[in-house]
Order: C-alpha cells, then sequence, then structure tokens
C-alpha cells in the first residue's frame, strides 16, 4: 500500500503556498481516494536567511526536516511499502533520497521538473534549496544534506531529467543547463514531445536502473497549463503529456514518488490541487503492487 507523507516544505521559508499544498491535497480527497496510510508532515522551513557557510536559507531547518523525511521514507521502505511524498517544494527529495538508501536502496532518479535544480549555495540567486537540490544529491554541497549517506546520494549517470525547459528559453534556463554532467540523461519538454511520452519514459527508465525513485515537479507543465507555482515557465508538457509520461515511468514500480511545488496561495478555490490529486489517483491507484 501507498504510505502519504506531507513535506510542507517551502525553501524560500516564507510561508508561501507550497506550504499549505499537503493540506490542499488532502482536502481533495487524494489519501482517502487512495486508501493510502497518512504519516503525517514533517515541520517547515525558518527563517528566511542565508546561512553563512552553506549559502542556504533556513539551513538548520531544512536539515532537520530532511532528517525526519528520512526517518519516515526508510521505515517505509523497511515495511515493504511504497512512500509517497507530498511537498513542498523538491527540497523534500534530499531527506526522501537518504531515508531510500538508508533503508537499503540505491535508486536511481527520474526527475521530471520544469527546472534542473543545478543551483549551489553561492550560484543560487535566491538561496533556496529548491534551487539545487538535484546537485546536492550528485554530491555538491554541505555534509548535513549532500553527505546523508554516503556521497553522491544518486549516481548522476543514473538520473534522467525530463520536461525542464530548452536552453533557448532564456540565459537562466541555459546558464542552469550548463551546470548538468554530461552523464546525465536529459529530456527537456519539447523531446518529450517529440520522442513521445513512451519513448521518453523508456528512455528515463533505462538510465535510472533498478528501485527508481520518481519526482515530479509540477512545474514541469506549461505556465498556462498549471500557473499555481512559485516559478512558472512557458514551454512545458500539457496536462495530458505529463500524465501518459508518468503513467509509463510508473509501470514497472519505483521505490517511492514525490510531487512538488503546487503554490496553495495561487490556487485558493483548490481547483488545481483538486486536478492534480485526480491525476495522482488515476495514475497511483493502478500501480500498487509494493515493492518487488
Ligand atoms: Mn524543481
Amino acid at each position: 500500500m501507498w504510505a502519504a507523507l506531507g513535506a510542507p516544505l517551502d525553501s524560500a521559508a516564507r510561508g508561501e503556498g507550497e506550504e499549505r499544498a499537503p493540506a490542499a491535497l488532502r482536502e481533495a480527497g487524494l489519501l482517502e481516494r487512495l486508501g493510502a496510510e497518512d504519516l503525517g508532515d514533517v515541520g517547515v522551513l525558518r527563517p528566511p536567511e542565508r546561512h553563512p557557510r552553506s549559502g542556504i536559507l533556513a539551513f538548520e531547518s531544512l536539515v532537520e526536516a530532511s532528517e525526519e523525511i528520512s526517518d519516515r521514507a526508510s521505515d517505509a521502505i523497511r515495511s515493504q511499502k511504497r512512500l509517497l511524498v507530498l511537498g513542498g517544494d523538491c527540497s523534500l527529495l534530499i531527506g526522501a533520497i537518504a531515508g531510500a538508501r538508508r533503508g537499503g536502496l540505491r535508486p536511481g532518479l527520474l526527475f521530471v521538473d520544469g527546472h534542473c535544480d543545478y543551483w549551489d549555495g553561492k550560484t543560487s540567486p535566491t538561496g533556496e534549496a529548491a534551487d539545487m537540490e538535484l546537485s546536492i544529491l550528485h554530491g555538491q554541497g554541505p555534509p548535513e544534506l549532500a553527505g546523508m549517506a554516503p556521497r553522491p546520494l544518486v549516481d548522476p549517470a543514473r538520473t534522467a531529467i525530463l520536461g525542464h525547459r530548452p536552453p533557448e528559453l532564456d540565459s537562466d534556463v541555459a546558464a542552469e543547463r550548463e551546470r548538468v554532467p554530461d552523464d546525465v540523461l536529459q529530456l527537456d519538454a519539447p523531446q518529450v514531445r517529440e520522442v513521445g511520452p513512451p519513448a521518453a519514459a523508456e528512455r528515463g527508465l533505462g538510465r535510472a536502473g533498478d528501485d527508481p525513485w520518481l519526482h515530479i515537479d509540477l512545474d514541469a507543465l506549461d505556465e498556462r497549463a498549471l500557473p499555481a507555482v512559485s516559478y512558472p515557465l512557458a514551454r512545458g508538457l500539457e496536462w495530458n503529456e505529463l500524465e501518459e509520461l508518468v503513467g509509463w515511468l510508473l509501470a514497472p514500480g519505483v521505490c517511492g514518488v514525490s510531487v512538488a511545488d503546487l503554490n496553495s496561495d495561487l490556487d485558493p478555490g483548490g481547483a488545481y490541487a483538486r486536478r492534480v490529486a485526480d491525476m495522482l489517483l488515476r495514475l497511483l491507484g493502478g500501480a500498487d503492487q509494493g515493492i518487488a
């Protein structure tokens, strides 16, 4: 069965709408309808100040929250449950992957995201951990996070970035993509569309190998499809493309799934939360075989 953990981490640490997304998804009935065990929520990130050594906002509370997510994730994996982590933003991924490692797995990563999340504590314009968690998972960054299990937490060669944006969109997108090592598989949103979601998923799964973790940042969706995210971008996926892509990525069984970046401040009536919950229910409701 699925065990669901709320991870209301807003790495801007100002209490923005990502903090309320787990509640909005519960309100939309996701966990009840999925029959998931509810593991409750981990804590929030504060204060909105950059830590001098790491350059990361709310660093101490991020380390604490990551340890807590890791504990829940490793418990779930040891008891043969599949974990669904509801963000919050992508900073939740550090604790989730560390927990999978501590639970005895060595997951590859299927990283569906509008961005590469590959800045670091110095180069990130904001200091938000959600700008940089993939580079942390690949071994760069402070030992409290990048060293939660032997580095790197994820092998770059077993990582697939899917649904991010082409470098010609703007100079920031191009500069961040430049930072990603060559051995990471990248299929941006136009490339996913070009080869088709089934072929894109097949390439991603081939790269990630056994026990992949599937991470979905909802800003992989185009800004017109889902405006309720903090950093919307053009040239993204449509809803049907994201659903088809994730459906194929889930087919062989992943060790855990995380969903990030719904900003509930921008979704006051909860319509987008219901749309995300409905999509997740269709995708995850049929994919509950437990860990092989
Ligand atoms: Mn992201």
